[in-house]
């Protein structure tokens, strides 16, 4: 006989958007409503497999600041298990911390919240020949430098122990540490399970040949920008009698966010560019697992088009959302240009070109960007710039000289591929005059 349960986290449920800058309402709408639409998948998914709980590993919410309305839906889709006899273990992460609602909110009765101190939960589980208990404890404040290992109680003998916890576990790139811990001394614990939350990947550790304990960080359940792409689950989590842990990935993200490359370099016309878009953005339909491609086509290759793409990328995009209507069930999110212009053949050597762009193009890059004074007055100006700015931004601009430094480099290259279209266009306009 088995204990399943769903294992869940970081739903993070109604955040708002971040960095989309959605001009197309449609797709905003679609993202805003993911996080929502991702629940209810979670619940339907409880219902399917008839699960005995559902553990949700800290941050819930986004924040204090979380309406009503948001905690309404929570407590109507979480009365869908409560009906059907499921129970739902929850411990606030360092988004949720100070969440207002959790605490003020009638929950059912089945719906179990973990305060800041730690606590053992013997559950019901009727179908498991030992008793199962349930170890969680709640974010006090947004912020926990330290582990918070030593405040759970140690494993209850016969019995299946599972434990929940909010933590970065030795860090990940991009996030701050949070209840720091090592996946090995959570696996010395003696728990048969741990249900870890708050990085948004998924990551698997098993058992080892010294400890039966398996360690999941679910990740989140729907992706909230690029920077979360790729398919979202939870994990079904199956406890047999002798103690062994199975674990299935189960997709619950409605909208997946992918990044599609498109090299342009064989297109010899404006036609042929939409078309190898359109072919990319089937392609990654096809291999998309979620209802939604939410995608950021990034164009690369060396053509003669580069410097209309770069002029007409209003245009570009524009055909690109057709494309990707056409496709169906399928957005595009933004659209990169890193395509460069071809080069004449003696380019960088004496001997000057005929066309007079080409011959500026060159001059630019060889010789005025490379001028130390040229390099200095951009530096100084970009100082004055920064420091007009909020002090929480300013990161933006580098952390440090090498950084700035390179970043104006790229905004210079850019900068200049920029004024280069802009004359092109002029010159051509004036030539079909
Ligand atoms: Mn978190």
């Amino acid at each position: 006989m088995t204990y399943r349960f769903i294992h869940a986290a970081d739903i993070h449920l109604d955040s708002p958007l971040r960095s989309l800058a959605l001009r197309n309402h449609d797709l905003a709408a679609l993202i805003g409503n993911a996080t929502r639409r991702a629940f209810e998948n979670i619940i339907d998914l409880c219902l399917s497999e008839r699960v005995n709980a559902l553990l949700i590993a800290g941050d819930l919410y986004d924040g204090d600041q979380t309406s009503m309305k948001t905690a309404r839906f929570l407590a109507e889709q979480l009365r869908r298990l409560d009906q059907a006899g499921i129970d739902v273990f929850i411990i606030r992460g360092n988004h949720d911390a100070l969440s207002k609602i959790t605490k003020e909110l009638i929950l059912p009765e089945r719906v179990q919240i973990f305060d800041r101190k730690a606590r053992a939960i013997t559950v019901s589980a009727p179908e498991h020949s030992q008793p199962v208990v349930i170890h969680g404890l709640s974010f006090a404040k947004p912020h926990a430098p330290e582990s918070l290992l030593p405040n759970y109680g140690l494993p209850v003998s016969d019995a299946v122990n599972i434990g929940l916890m909010h933590t970065s576990l030795n860090g990940a790139e991009g996030h701050d540490l949070y209840a720091p811990v090592s996946v090995h001394d959570l696996q010395s614990h003696g728990f048969h399970y741990w249900a870890l939350g708050h990085i948004h990947k998924r990551a698997v550790y098993a058992p080892t040949s010294h400890h039966n304990s398996t360690v999941v960080m679910a990740g989140n359940p729907q992706g909230r920008d690029i920077n979360e792409a790729g398919a979202k689950s939870v994990t079904l989590v199956t406890i047999h009698d002798d103690g062994t842990v199975q674990t299935e990935e189960r997709l619950t993200s409605i909208a997946q966010f992918e990044r599609v490359s498109v090299d342009v370099s064989a297109c010899e016309d404006w036609r042929a560019i939409v078309q190898k878009i359109s072919s990319a953005l089937e392609d990654k339909r096809e291999a998309t697992l979620s209802e939604q491609l939410v995608a950021r086509l990034h164009l690369t290759g060396t053509t003669s088009l580069a410097w209309q793409m770069r002029r007409d990328h209003d245009l570009l995009l524009t055909e690109a959302e057709d494309k990707a209507e056409q496709t169906g069930n399928c957005w595009i999110e933004k659209l990169e240009i890193e395509s460069t212009p071809l080069r004449s053949a003696t380019q960088g050597a004496a001997s000057a070109t005929h066309d007079p762009l080409q011959e500026l193009g060159r001059l630019i890059e060889n010789e005025l960007v490379s001028s130390p004074v040229f390099q200095t007055g951009l530096a100084e100006q970009m100082d004055a710039l920064v420091k007009k700015l909020p002090p929480e931004i300013r990161s933006t601009f580098g952390n440090d000289e090498a950084q700035a430094q390179a970043l104006i480099g790229e905004l210079l290259h850019r900068g200049s591929e920029d004024v280069l279209a802009e004359l092109s266009a002029a010159s051509q306009a004036e030539e079909q005059a």
